[in-house]
């Protein structure tokens, strides 16, 4: 059996690029007898500055996602991190097993920065991979099913873990990395060579909430490479390319099939079927989250379920670790 870890920050409206990258295949994971943890990673989100009132809700909306994408709390622990202590504990103890210069060369930390006003600058950012490699380690995590822009911090995470374990004797299980190619990486509408972000512009992404009618606009006003076949060719065709991903992603057909489909036609058909693909199966979606993100009290059981889990087993990593530094340690 396979123990599987991963999370998603409730830092605005989940996209497609979310579900694609990373829930469907959360929930198909499950099927395969795997042993998942899959978390709200809300200490993630305050790299950046939240509204607070907006924080709490995405957090549970994050959770009322995952249940709409097939997550069965039966089967997987649901948990949100800022309710495990142990996620806040161990990143303070792994920054000390990590290099200034290691973390300034993230190019996803490169990226946010540059992004950001010189107060937005958070030193969190910076030690953004060192949570998220406590994350992993706290679990043993086998495999962490990511989208590709997060292979950078796994590989780093194995490095913590090795140095760890090199000189405190085995701690830490060194996690692999598990990404699905099609669905690796999902890019924005508006610019094929960016990642589709919650945090960017709305007309580059589409959010899993929604409404049909803009959904097939923003479909249609998608940029598109300068011929009009549709044909997969990641290089020369990024845009129609990434618009077909997404096609398979939501149809299940394979894109050597979708591209038959559309042989004789221009993108001018395919944008547009493609919008009514998505907007059909997100506004089944949408019905489902409603009905479930209307009573907070059982997404709460679902968590509160899922943290007794989770706190299970990060309690014992964290009181190995704690132990084999000489840090004197009792949960209280
Ligand atoms: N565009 C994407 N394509 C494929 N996978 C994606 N993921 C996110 N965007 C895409 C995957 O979703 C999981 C959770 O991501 P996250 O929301 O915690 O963080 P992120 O990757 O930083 O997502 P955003 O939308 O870009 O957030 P902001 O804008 O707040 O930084 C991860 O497995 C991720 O790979």
């Amino acid at each position: 059996m396979k123990r599987i870890v991963s999370g998603i920050k409730p830092t605005g409206e989940l996209t497609i690029g979310n579900y694609l990258g990373a829930m469907k295949r959360w929930a198909e994971m499950e099927v395969e007898n795997n042993e998942s943890l899959y978390f709200v990673a809300n200490l993630h989100a305050i790299t950046v500055r939240q509204d607070s009132f907006e924080l709490r809700k995405r957090t549970f909306d994050v959770v009322a996602w995952l249940l709409t994408c097939g997550v069965n709390p039966d089967k997987s622990l649901i948990f949100i991190q800022s309710m495990i202590p142990a996620h806040s504990e161990i990143c303070w103890v792994l920054t000390n097993f990590v290099t200034i210069g290691e973390l300034g060369k993230m190019t996803q930390f490169k990226d946010k920065v540059s992004k950001s006003s010189k107060d937005g600058q958070l030193a969190g950012l910076f030690e953004y991979p060192v949570l998220m490699a406590g994350d992993v380690l706290l679990y043993d995590a086998d495999e962490v099913p990511v989208g590709d822009d997060q292979i950078q911090h796994l590989e780093l995470t194995r490095n913590i873990a090795n140095r760890f374990n090199n000189l405190y004797g085995q701690t830490f299980k060194e996690p692999k990395g598990t990404i699905s190619k099609s669905t690796s990486r999902i890019m924005s509408l508006k610019n094929p060579d960016t990642k589709m972000s919650k945090s960017e512009t709305e007309d580059s992404y589409i959010a899993l909430q929604d409404k049909p009618d803009i959904i097939i606009k923003k479909f249609k006003r998608a940029v598109t490479d300068s011929d009009n076949t549709v044909k997969f060719d990641m290089e020369k065709k990024p845009a129609i390319s990434n618009l077909l991903n997404i096609y398979s992603g939501f149809s299940g057909k394979s894109v050597d099939d979708i591209e038959k489909d559309y042989m004789n036609e221009g993108y001018g058909k395919f944008k547009t079927e493609l919008g009514e693909l998505v907007a059909g199966k997100l506004e089944i979606m949408q019905k489902k989250f409603s009905e479930l993100r209307e009573d907070e009290e059982q997404l709460m059981k679902v968590v509160l379920k899922g943290n007794a889990g989770a706190n299970d087993i990060a309690n014992k990593k964290v009181s190995e670790v704690f132990e084999k530094l000489g840090l004197v340690y009792h949960r209280y």
